[in-house]
């Protein structure tokens, strides 16, 4: 007997579609079959992994839910990593959550065999396990831990979110009961599957409600345009960079093309935005071109999505909404002062609720720096506005949000600084109009040396991934020095766009 609420639901929706792609159809009960086989693997002959790390790195889709449930029916800690990552960011990933098994598919990625060459990690893979075994598995108490998820802070390296099943639970059933989930829903999934806004939001909603999942590998307009066309989907959720990509699309579509896909937006019961700022105008944009008004929310990995526009009612452009079912809220001053209740803000937003998550792994100092005690401090600004959140920004600038995922300045920084050309750096967000924010650096060379932008690019590239790379290059510029080679002057570097 497993206890997972999210597998109780699965086995109660039997025959239903789970999963419908162009290589086929997967019931719930298949689900349930695969995942079970995945467990029995890792379980060898233990009764419960009592909580291992298990890494896993497999493509969105049947292989995905099967590793990530058999990983939890096992009673270990699922750790889903990026198809993106380098191998340095994959072996620290792998070593910070000390992880000495990885499940993949054939078609993995060649990083990860080198990341776990070094650091002589296991690599499992999914398509070749043994035959299926008729064992047991272990019962799982809710309050276990469930997965860890890497994300960027203004210090040190990422940190390894931790999540216990019950809260995974809180954040879907906040969602299902937010946004009126349904099991006759049909959701694309093209989002990245190592955030919640992919595994949480889109899969574990739709596969709780027993709705239908169309998995592709990445968000590609050409793939999903001709579904959306034929009116395929009921719900849609995406980051503001793809809205802003389809309606780049959208613009350049001849009358006779460019109908039938608006409908299809149009026709669906929910559009949702979120993972960084949607701009009113694209809001209204995208409401002028397809009839939809998008739903925007607020979250993030530690604490799942707290805020929310309504399913009905008002549905504001620029603006969060208000606290989702379960989610407490409160805004707090520079100096850690709770607003208010009558007051306006801005504040820091703070958030309490069985949603938040248990620990940042094996960091018992930054768990504790981050909570006031029970109120997670988010970093985020926010001011309320006729009873409407908006979010006005982050209070550290070395957080940078690009395409929907976070950035640590920081990070890229060091990567920079390895570079035996470059003696200073700083990297910044620069507002842009597709990606919220683009990278920046100005770099300042070391004595008698120089870089160009496209070599600073190429080295970075195994270093960090890709779209951490400084998209633009804003500034190179030698400062005075003396004979020592010390910087004589303040460095004032003046920046420039082009
Ligand atoms: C790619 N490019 C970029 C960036 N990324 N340029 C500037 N800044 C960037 N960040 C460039 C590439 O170099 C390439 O240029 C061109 O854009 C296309 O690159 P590609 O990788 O193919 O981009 P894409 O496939 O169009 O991807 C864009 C994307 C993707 C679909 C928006 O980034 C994405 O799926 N983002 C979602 C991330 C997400 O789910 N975040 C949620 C985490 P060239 O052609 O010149 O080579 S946040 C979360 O979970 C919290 C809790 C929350 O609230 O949701
Ligand atoms: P992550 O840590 O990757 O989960 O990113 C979470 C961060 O994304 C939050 O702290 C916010 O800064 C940002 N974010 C998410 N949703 C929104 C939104 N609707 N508007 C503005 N910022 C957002």
């Amino acid at each position: 007997m497993n206890h997972l609420a999210i597998i109780q639901r699965a086995i109660s929706h039997g025959d239903r579609i789970a999963l419908r792609s162009q290589k086929g159809v997967h019931t719930y009960r298949e689900l349930i079959a695969g995942s079970h086989n995945i467990s029995a693997a890792l379980l060898d002959s233990a009764n419960d992994l009592n909580e291992e790390r298990i890494g896993f790195l497999v493509p969105t889709g049947e292989t995905y839910i099967n590793a990530l449930w058999g990983i939890w029916r096992a009673g270990g800690i699922a750790v889903p990593l990026s198809m993106s990552a380098t191998a340095k960011e994959l072996q620290y990933t792998l070593a910070d959550s000390q992880i000495k098994r990885v499940l993949v598919a054939d078609e993995s990625s060649k990083h990860l065999s080198v990341a776990c060459a070094n650091l002589d990690v296991q690599l499992i893979s999914i398509d070749r396990l043994p035959l299926p075994r008729d064992q047991s598995l272990p019962e799982i108490q809710s309050s276990r831990r469930a997965m860890i998820l890497y994300t960027s802070g203004t210090t040190s390296r990422p940190k390894g979110v931790v999540t216990s099943h019950a809260c995974i639970e809180s954040q879907i059933q906040s969602l299902i009961e937010a946004w009126h989930w349904q099991s006759s829903d049909r959701i694309p999934l093209f989002l990245p599957l190592h955030h919640i806004h992919g595994i949480i939001n889109v899969m574990s909603c739709a596969l709780w409600s027993g709705a239908e999942i169309d998995p592709y590998p990445k968000f590609k307009i050409d793939s999903i345009i001709a579904k959306v066309a034929s009116g395929n989907y009921t719900v849609f959720m995406a980051v503001p960079t793809i809205y802003v990509k389809l309606i780049e699309f959208l613009e350049t579509l001849p009358p006779s093309e460019f109908a039938s896909i608006a409908e299809g937006f149009g026709a669906m019961r929910l559009m949702v935005s979120g993972s960084a700022a949607l701009p009113a105008s694209v809001h209204e944009k995208w409401t002028e071109l397809t009839g939809q008004k998008l739903l925007e929310r607020y979250g993030m990995t530690e604490i799942g999505m707290a805020l929310s526009n309504p399913y009905v009612g008002e549905r504001r452009p620029g603006a969060v909404g208000q606290p989702l079912p379960g989610v407490q809220i409160r805004l707090a001053d520079d100096a850690g002062n709770v607003l208010k209740e009558t007051d306006k803000g801005p504040g820091e937003i703070q958030v309490c609720g069985p949603s938040v998550f248990k620990e940042y792994w094996n960091r018992p100092d930054a768990t504790r720096d981050s909570f006031d005690h029970d109120w997670f401090r988010t970093g985020d600004i926010a001011v309320i506005e006729s009873g409407y959140f908006r979010i006005m920004g982050r209070s550290s600038v070395d957080i940078i949000k690009s395409g929907g995922y976070k950035l640590s300045a920081l990070e890229i920084e060091a990567s920079l600084l390895d570079h035996p050309a470059i003696s200073q750096c700083a990297v910044i967000g620069l507002p842009d109009e597709t990606w919220g924010e683009i990278v920046a650096a100005a770099v300042v060379y070391s004595k008698n040396r120089t870089v160009d932008c496209e070599t600073l690019q190429n080295w970075c590239k195994d270093r960090i991934s890709s779209y951490k790379i400084p998209r633009r290059l804003l500034g190179i510029q030698e400062l005075p020095r003396n004979a020592m080679g010390k910087i004589t002057k303040p460095a004032v570097v003046k920046l420039f766009s082009n």
